[in-house]
């Protein structure tokens, strides 16, 4: 078309725009098209006034243009508070060269490329909503087929984006930390460390300014899981019918903030989304979470368990978690209101950390010492069904702070290299010792 410039945002009939247009941001100019009534290249040419008038009058925000240009047959005015408009003939156009701003010339169908927090029963359920939500609210008025693609991310040192790996036609991230990048063009999350720089947070502040973008990145980390974050959104700004995903959205809360029932369903792996979340957390093949997450959104979870690609990964992951809780029932020594075990001698590289108060449940604190190929850890929890007054119990992350370690005031950890063992194992001799008085004066 000969213009240089990058059209930044998509089309947004449901969205910003009113229903009977059509909008798209084109290098910081909003521009709409009328999709209804007369032809706009005709209004164009023959009352340019009117119709800019009339655009104006429809959108407040865009209210007295103070300069007016005209580029390749394009009308570009810039609004009293920064706000630039453009509208033009040529935009109809554009809706009919462009199908969508990043496609490629010629291609047929639109990319969407879905990036989600890798290895997480909440960050697969993230990346199936949205696919859902997209296919449902937006891709209908794209006028072109839609293909989603899906890759995880996963914390790391360093820098966490690979730019390079931002090829689709449209770019999301859920369930993960804030990208600056201009190539994404969808956000969600409910993370309290969101933005890994001041830098980005105020990209995401200056976002939800902008009446297009702000509709596109999504943020509260009030929300238990980024799942329960999009389906609000969905349904609040867009239509979203979340109706047949009620079993999902519940689960990806269940799961994420950890808010199990009792001990025996965090353990026993009754339910679905306890066996998924298993086996999504165990997985070491890159293209089994891509495969899965279509099908979250397309049926029950039992059916999901049930297909045959997901099926046999269960029972070895079953038989694993099996042996840890046999082994931690052998190992525990329960006084005062204590467990304490040593498992150190089974290297493992994770068990679940509500084994403990399943087997004992009227425990308050858990101290479990075990090793994996990297290190010797000291965990150091609480029951979170304990009927305790929060107020009276031990802060376990000033305890885990005293050796190096850290975490939550309910739950923390103490890393040791494996070769300082037997400081792991005196560490947690004093913590079990000091909580056991603590739990002495509970009764
Ligand atoms: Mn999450």
């Amino acid at each position: 078309m000969g213009m240089d410039g990058q059209i930044s945002l998509s089309y947004n009939r449901r969205g910003t725009f009113q229903e009977d247009d059509f909008g798209l941001v084109y290098d910081g100019f909003v521009c709409v098209v009328p999709l209804t009534g007369t032809d706009p290249a005709a209004a164009w040419r023959r009352e340019p006034d009117v119709l800019v008038a009339r655009w104006i009058q429809k959108y407040p925000g865009m209210q007295k243009p103070l300069r007016a240009k005209s580029t390749e047959g394009l009308l570009c005015l810039t609004g009293a508070a920064g706000t630039r408009m453009l509208v033009a003939s040529a935009v109809a156009v554009i809706a009919v060269s462009m199908p969508h701003p990043f496609m490629d010339q010629g291609a047929d169908f639109l990319r969407v490329r879905v990036f989600y927090h890798d290895k997480c029963f909440d960050g697969a359920c993230s990346a199936s909503l949205f696919t859902r939500f997209h296919r449902e609210c937006i891709a209908p008025s794209l006028g072109v087929p839609v293909e989603y693609e899906f890759h995880g991310l996963v914390h790391r040192a360093g820098a966490l984006f690979t730019e390079s790996d931002f090829t689709g036609d449209e770019n999301v991230i859920v369930d993960f930390k804030y990208s600056a990048s201009p190539r994404i063009t969808w956000w969600f999350d409910h993370h309290q460390s969101a933005f890994l720089t001041p830098a980005d947070h105020a990209h995401f502040q200056a976002c939800l300014l902008d009446p297009v973008c702000s509709r596109r990145k999504f943020f509260d980390p009030a929300y238990t899981s980024c799942t329960s974050f999009l389906a609000h959104i969905g349904v609040t700004q867009f239509g979203f019918d979340v109706k047949p995903l009620a079993e999902l959205i519940c689960w990806a809360d269940i799961v994420d903030g950890a808010k199990y029932e009792s001990p025996e369903s965090a353990v026993e792996m009754a339910a679905p989304a306890m066996k998924l979340t298993l086996i999504i957390e165990a997985t070491q093949d890159p293209e089994f979470i891509p495969k899965l997450i279509p099908l979250l959104t397309e049926m029950p979870l039992q059916e999901v368990l049930r297909q045959p690609f997901v099926a046999h990964l269960l029972p070895p992951l079953m038989e694993q978690h099996s042996r840890a809780i046999e082994l931690i029932r052998e190992r525990a020594e329960y006084r005062d209101g204590t467990i304490f075990f040593d498992i150190s001698d089974h290297p493992m590289e994770g068990f679940n950390k509500f084994i403990p108060y399943y087997l004992f449940p009227e425990a308050i604190y858990s101290i479990g010492l075990s090793k994996s190929s990297f290190r010797t850890k000291v965990a150091v929890g609480s029951n979170p069904w304990t009927k305790i007054d929060p107020e009276t119990m031990v802060n376990l992350a000033q305890v885990c702070e005293r050796y190096g370690g850290g975490g939550h005031a309910r739950v923390g950890a103490i890393s040791f290299s494996p070769d300082r063992s037997d400081e792991a194992r005196a560490a947690a001799k004093v913590i079990v010792a000091e909580l056991r008085e603590a739990g002495l004066r509970e009764k």
